[in-house]
């Protein structure tokens, strides 16, 4: 129930343009998820998981199984304001495009409105959207990733501002047609219109596509948002780290999809004594406090978290917290009722139902798991949920941290000299493709910030707010930046860093970094740790794993730097000037 006009008024509008047979305003009620999701158990689009309490098994069509980021665009007014790294497409005519898709597209359904917070009600930094959808999956998704029903709707009051979300997947029940487990259409279009701050999604089902509170919202919507006002909207995990009886510090990360951010934010540390709590593991939103440092929070309520290697050994605490109120997407499904993935257990089972439904066994030469399966679960039930999780004023950041895959060149861990330079750092962010994304696998491409598919503005434009950022407080308050790869290998393609809970070790350093008592050299590209610096206790490294692991090569750094010359043209005049001079600085480095 809601008297809020603007609302009322532009449901009635979707309504007239998408035509569902009925409108159903959710509450977000235990009853009225039970009751959608008899709908879905009932009609076999959801399979209950009896080991697991209130979870379902839920596979997705075969060709809606990712992001689309080829059919993802920034409907900016000017062209330039999206930049070279988004596809754009002029608001008028996508909107027009897009009215003759969703007229009538909504057939034969029912059409949910959900209102749903961005961050804990009623927090300064959490934002309202209400997405408009005609999936039951979505409906039920976006109750564990966010905040949802009317509890919102009271938050939002008479006159409150919201984001319109508007989402269908295309599929009209028309002229007797029976519907399918996973309604989609092969024509997709996930848009977003900034000025208006509006997202029209339509065709696909899956994630970040339909799921429009995540990406759509929280990064491309709200990077804009933040861009006027000051703040910054996020590509990162949140964590809390206490040091053996030390303080407790906050670092967020940015890592492309699919790279780890998920085992990273809810680690356990193999260092005796040292506590790691989960925040968020996806996006985090930063204002400024009265005492000028920044505060995080995570926008999300829940995880959709990559199931395929997730397992006890990798990540015990994502495991623990999908032992009821989740939904499995597109994983396979065991013989004795339960859930299961490449990855999972050493142990693989001898018959399976994977992820397209059909027989599975280990001999068959195919996945049983989709690569970007995913698990959302509920962030409540992670066994390292963070106190402070839900405090509306948000967690003191320390430090950031940008990182993606690197199978070569860049060393575990560094540091920048200050900020513009970790401006740089960020903006140099690199990494070797996943399954998270449609397209190749393995490739290296440039991340920004991890923002390539997320920024809803000129990237160029994007570094400059990040520079801008850092003129708004007093240095010594600001953040320390670093650069982080888990993902070095040898000449023979083996990873060289155990990884997972040993990240512990490079996130030591880093604290010690921020209390300044941590032992570095300055090298040319930064502050990398002397060579006992890093605790490698236990381990059983090598003296030249350890090595290569700290090394900077100066040809292999020239070639870098030749390459992020290279790659700094795409941003034409909009390129700060602040960082074609620390790469001019970085090369200096080099050449001395
Ligand atoms: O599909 S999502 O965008 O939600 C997941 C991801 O790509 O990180
Ligand atoms: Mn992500």
């Amino acid at each position: 129930m809601t008297n809020n006009k603007k609302l009322i008024e532009w449901v009635k509008s979707m309504e007239q343009m998408c035509k569902p047979d009925r409108v159903h305003w959710c509450d977000g009620s235990q009853e009225e998820n039970d009751r959608l999701i008899k709908i879905c158990v009932e009609n076999g689009s959801f399979k209950p998981i009896p080991k697991r309490p209130n979870s379902y098994w839920v596979i997705s069509d075969p060709k809606d199984v990712a992001r689309v980021e080829d059919r993802t665009f920034i409907c900016s007014e000017k062209e330039e304001d999206a930049g070279p790294t988004n596809n754009w497409m002029d608001p008028k005519e996508m909107k027009k495009i897009m009215s003759g898709l969703y007229d009538g597209c909504m057939r034969g359904r029912t059409m949910y409105v959900i209102p749903y917070s961005m961050g804990p009600l009623g927090s300064k930094i959490a934002q309202i959207g209400i997405e408009l959808t005609d999936s039951i999956y979505v409906v039920v998704n976006m109750r564990i990733m966010t905040r949802m029903g009317q509890k919102v709707l009271d938050v939002l009051g008479e006159d409150g501002n919201f984001v319109p979300c508007l989402h269908s997947v295309g599929a009209p029940l028309i002229d007797g047609k029976k519907d399918v487990p996973w309604p989609c259409n092969t024509n997709k279009y996930i848009t977003h219109f900034p000025e208006e701050r509006t997202i029209w999604s339509f065709g696909s089902g899956y994630g970040g596509n339909a799921l429009l509170g995540k990406k759509c919202f929280s990064l491309r919507i709200a990077s804009v948002m933040a861009r006027d006002e000051g703040w910054l909207a996020e590509h990162m995990l949140i964590l809390g780290i206490t040091p053996p009886g030390g303080q407790k510090r906050y670092i967020a990360a940015a890592f492309p999809s699919a790279c780890g951010k998920t085992n990273l934010a809810m680690m356990t540390p193999s260092l005796p004594g040292w506590k790691v709590e989960c925040v968020g593991d996806d996006i985090a939103w930063m204002k400024f406090g009265d005492d000028g440092r920044l505060y995080a929070i995570n926008p999300e309520y829940g995880f959709f978290g990559v199931a395929p290697g997730t397992s006890m050994e990798t990540n015990a605490n994502a495991m623990l917290s999908m032992t009821e109120n989740s939904i499995f997407t597109n994983v396979a499904f065991t013989d004795d009722s339960d859930v299961w993935w490449e990855g999972m257990t050493d142990e693989i089972p001898s018959h399976l139902t994977d992820w397209n439904g059909n027989d599975w066994t280990p001999d068959c030469g195919r996945k049983a798991a989709h690569p970007n399966a995913r698990f959302t679960a509920p962030a409540r039930q992670c066994p390292v949920i963070d106190p402070a999780w839900e405090d509306p004023k948000g967690v003191p950041i320390s430090a950031f941290l940008f990182g993606g895959r690197r199978s070569t060149v860049v060393p575990l861990v560094y540091e920048a000299y200050n900020w513009n330079h970790g401006v740089y750092m960020g903006s140099a962010a690199a990494s070797e493709t996943t399954a998270a994304a449609a397209g190749a696998v393995g490739k290296l491409r440039h991340d920004p910030f991890a923002m390539l598919p997320f920024c809803g503005y000129h990237m160029g434009d994007y570094f400059a707010h990040w520079i801008q950022i850092g003129r708004m407080a007093f240095p010594d308050r600001l953040p320390k930046i670093f650069y982080v790869n888990w993902f070095r290998k040898d000449e023979n393609g083996k990873f060289i860093w155990p990884g997972y809970g040993d990240n512990i070790r490079a996130l030591k350093w880093i604290i010690e970094r921020v209390e300044e008592t941590g032992k570095y050299k300055e090298t040319p590209i930064g502050r990398l740790p002397t060579h006992d610096a890093i605790d490698t206790s236990g381990l059983g490294l090598s003296p030249e794993i350890c090595h290569k692991l700290c090394e900077v090569n100066k040809d292999d750094w020239l070639k870098e730097v030749e390459e992020m010359r290279d790659y700094y043209k795409i941003f034409g005049v909009k390129l700060p000037r602040q960082l074609s001079e620390e790469l001019d600085k970085i090369e200096e480095r080099l050449k001395k």
